[in-house]
């Protein structure tokens, strides 16, 4: 089997998404997600100028030689758009693997080791009360068992997401002594609504600092996080061993890791209870597993990434590997149930607080090229957080 073509499909069905597909010249191709929030169209040329002469004419089979190809051969290691770009074309690689085989991705992971996935949602809603009321409707309406809130002056709306503001990112407040304070609040009245059965997590989204984030995790450890998310940001691999060291909330963290080198400080020095990488980010279902494993060595658990600026393709990966990977913890799920269903076909599906998906080869969806046409690409920024004195602060 050949590879005859590659595409890159570029489309924005309320949220910009990059996919890529393979053809062959059995007939069999495959997909995969190479979405970059805010930077698609870098990640797109990158494939289509660099990476798709390198792949015509080749063996689709050879996916590991291919990885290592695009990761070492390009002198130039790494980074968000390489890995991505990178990404999308290991999925689609393993995709035609399993069509190939007859079999689904997970079968190629070594089989499931589990029938069903833990999974939780997130509370959006606008005011407090909103999204207190919303996280007692969605426990009692989807049976769900744990769910998510998130940091981002909780009484305020529309403090957090992605904006499609044309002429630059939005501007949002960050204020942490308020922060602080608001983010106990709002844990304890979500944990009054929703009683002690339901597992709550939360996601700092990196933006406080070490001496500020012990501080919220003390106040919550009488509170049974199922775990907090990102309490600090990566690039100081000191500042979450301090907050380790200082709480014994369970922490989870790694959705800006870019690869396993990364990871290995935290995983290593066991700093964290969940592992949060982005299969995209970290270059595709090749590097995932191998991350997988090392996090298992540290008796780690997995919570892929699994936000809903990544399309129902890596939400359909993510389940392969918590179907398949012994050291699975839960899996986000951000929804996925917009106008991207009309692009995308198949992924999970909730039941009674769990994914499940149909048995399918490959990783089990397709893309409806013509529904993708008729949402095209639309620039759109990630906003960004500015502090009282106008100095920028992390989003
Ligand atoms: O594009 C940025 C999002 O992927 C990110 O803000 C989502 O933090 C996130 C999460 O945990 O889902
Ligand atoms: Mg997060």
């Amino acid at each position: 089997m050949k590879i005859i073509q590659v595409k890159t499909i570029l489309t924005c069905p309320n949220q910009n998404y990059l996919f890529v597909k393979i053809l062959t010249d059995s007939g069999i191709y495959g997909v995969g997600d190479a979405s970059l929030n805010g930077r698609e169209k870098a990640v797109a040329d990158l494939i289509d100028t660099y990476l798709s002469p390198l792949l015509t004419g080749r063996d689709p089979e050879q996916i590991e030689d291919f990885w290592q190809l695009v990761y070492r051969g390009s002198y130039w290691r790494g980074g968000n758009i390489i890995m991505s770009a990178l990404c999308g074309i290991d999925m689609a690689l393993w995709d035609i693997l399993g069509k190939s085989a007859g079999k689904p991705l997970y079968a190629l992971l070594g089989g499931k080791v589990r029938s069903k996935v833990l999974c939780y949602s997130h509370v959006l809603g606008g005011t407090q009360e909103e999204k207190i009321a919303q996280a007692a409707e969605y426990v009692q309406k989807h049976g769900l068992k744990v769910i998510r809130l998130r940091a981002g002056l909780p009484a305020a709306n529309g403090t957090f997401g992605v904006t499609q503001s044309q002429g630059g990112p939005k501007t949002e407040p960050w204020n942490p002594e308020q922060e602080i304070e608001g983010t106990v609040e709002y844990f304890i009245r979500i944990r009054e609504a929703v009683g002690k059965q339901v597992g709550i997590i939360y996601d700092l989204h990196e933006r406080f600092s070490p001496d500020q984030a012990v501080r919220v995790l003390r106040k919550l450890e009488g509170y049974d996080p199922f775990f907090i998310e990102d309490p600090v940001a990566p690039d100081c691999v000191g500042s979450l061993r301090y907050v380790r060291e200082k709480t014994v909330v369970p922490l989870a963290f790694g959705e800006l890791y870019k690869s396993r080198w990364e990871c290995l400080p935290a995983i290593t020095g066991r700093w964290i209870d969940f592992l949060r990488c982005d299969v995209i980010r970290v270059g595709g279902v090749t590097e995932a597993r191998k991350i997988a494993a090392l996090a298992e060595t540290y008796d780690i658990k997995m919570a892929w990434h699994g936000p809903n600026d990544v399309s129902p393709i890596t939400h359909a990966v993510n389940w392969h590997l918590n179907v398949s990977e012994y050291n699975f913890g839960i899996q986000e799920d951000g929804a996925t149930d917009g106008l991207i269903r009309q692009v995308v076909s198949g992924g999970p599906v909730y039941q009674n607080g769990y994914l499940v998906m149909e048995n399918r080869p490959g990783i089990g969806c397709d893309i409806d090229e013509e529904a993708a046409a008729r949402y095209p690409f639309c620039k759109a920024y990630i906003p960004i957080c500015r502090q009282e004195d106008d100095s920028l602060h992390n989003w």
